[in-house]
């Protein structure tokens, strides 16, 4: 009786140290790789989390392309952690989709927000640029 109670004991103490030693590692891993999207965001003027076969990607991009931009981009189907980066960015945003697009810091939107912005000026306003014309 005695012997067969210290098995279950050893057995669930076992059990819980498997267990928290997967949540740690998940834990470990998940702030790495929110640690990875502050730094990007905080380290670039210009940000875009996006997928390389997106057609809002791509129009988010060629935004940036007709202001002589060049935006850091993270493409998260190229990247094994993609699919957390989105889980993260959607608690940062409260959108799952792709692009998101950020400026010196800030959240701008995805792709309509991207060519509202353009359209508006208010784009290159934030990149504090000049444009002429805005066509896209
Ligand atoms: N209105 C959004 C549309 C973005 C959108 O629908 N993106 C698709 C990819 S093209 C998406 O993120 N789908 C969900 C996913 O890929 O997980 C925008 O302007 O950014």
């Amino acid at each position: 009786m005695a012997a067969s109670s210290t098995r279950l004991s050893v057995t669930a103490l076992v059990l819980l140290t498997a267990l928290a030693t997967i949540s740690l590692e998940a834990s470990a891993s998940a702030s790495s790789v929110g640690k990875f999207v502050d730094e990007t965001i905080s380290s670039h003027k210009i940000v875009i989390f996006s997928k390389t076969y997106c057609p809002y990607c791509k129009r988010a991009k060629a935004v940036f392309k007709e202001l002589n931009q060049v935006p850091y981009v993270v493409e998260l189907d190229e990247r094994e952690d993609g699919s957390k980066i989105q889980d993260i960015m959607t608690n940062i945003v409260g959108r799952r989709t792709v692009p998101q697009v950020f400026i010196n810091g800030k959240h701008l939107g995805g792709s309509d927000e991207t060519v509202e912005a353009y359209e508006s000026g208010q784009l290159a306003k934030l990149l504090g640029i000049e444009t002429e014309d805005r066509d896209l």
